[in-house]
């Protein structure tokens, strides 16, 4: 049985007090027992203050991105070491606003997996395609070659640590979401193409979450699509009860 996941990407929301006060409602309000594993990713400068909340609760912690380095003069970056030292274990790399706003490209996002690898975090690997490529028919390759380029280098042992987020551009933020059917259709396609290149156990036991408007009406059907094994949540995530009504629909 594969491992179900929700997890809140907080992006660049909620100040110290606001991480605290979601966090205090999070805890006080999750059910004993759920389906999915749940994580939050809030800010950097919440980070060693969120763990510290969350330790011993239901509730993972995540960073939103590592530095690649394992440190040294890199003003402003975080290193790995840094977020272990903190109780920090799952990173997500590779989401459509590192890679566009921030140029983040196949190549530097590679050598981010596998410094957080190395350090034994649980990667969550984000990857989609824009809609011009799904306008064209292309959005098959181009998840295909994200996939290949960005994660496709590591050893099979390392796919234990690996959690995979398929977010189309196209839905994220926007209130548009890929229709169940539409996500059903991708993670198949992304199932099947790491059973080429890792084999069966590998395909079938990596978590592939999707991302990009979800929301508490639209969850539950999205959840359950047979490859599709929970969901990286944005907007959704800042209200206690919207992401625990998400986590619940698992
Ligand atoms: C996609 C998602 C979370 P949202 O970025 O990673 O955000 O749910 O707001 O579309």
């Amino acid at each position: 049985m594969r491992k179900q996941i929700v997890a809140g990407n907080w992006k660049m929301h909620k100040n110290a007090s606001q991480t605290e006060e979601l966090l205090s409602e999070l805890i006080s309000k999750i059910p004993a027992k759920t389906n999915a594993q749940v994580i939050v990713a809030p800010t950097f400068i919440n980070l060693a203050a969120a763990a510290a909340k969350l330790k011993n609760t239901p509730i993972g912690v995540s960073a939103q991105n590592v530095h690649q380095a394992e440190g040294g003069a890199f003003t402003g970056e975080i290193s790995a070491d840094m977020l272990k030292s903190v109780g920090v274990d799952t990173v997500i790399l590779g989401h459509s606003e590192r890679r566009a706003i921030f140029n983040e490209t196949d190549a530097l996002i590679a050598n981010k997996v596998d410094t957080a690898l190395k350090h034994e975090m649980t990667v969550i690997f984000c990857f989609g395609e824009e809609l011009k490529d799904r306008q064209s028919d292309n959005h098959f390759n181009i998840v295909e070659n994200q996939l290949r380029d960005g994660l496709f280098h590591i050893s099979k042992e390392s796919w234990s640590n690996v959690v995979l987020a398929y977010e189309p551009v196209w839905a994220i933020g926007t209130g548009e979401t890929a229709s169940p059917e539409q996500a059903q259709e991708m993670h198949e396609f992304i199932r099947e193409t790491i059973r080429k290149a890792f084999g069966n156990d590998i395909a079938d036991e990596v978590s592939i979450l999707y991302g990009g408007s979800v929301k508490p009406e639209n969850a539950k059907e999205i959840f359950s699509k047979p490859d599709v094994d929970g969901g990286l949540i944005g907007g959704a995530a800042l209200k206690a009860d919207d992401f625990l009504a998400i986590v619940t629909a698992i």
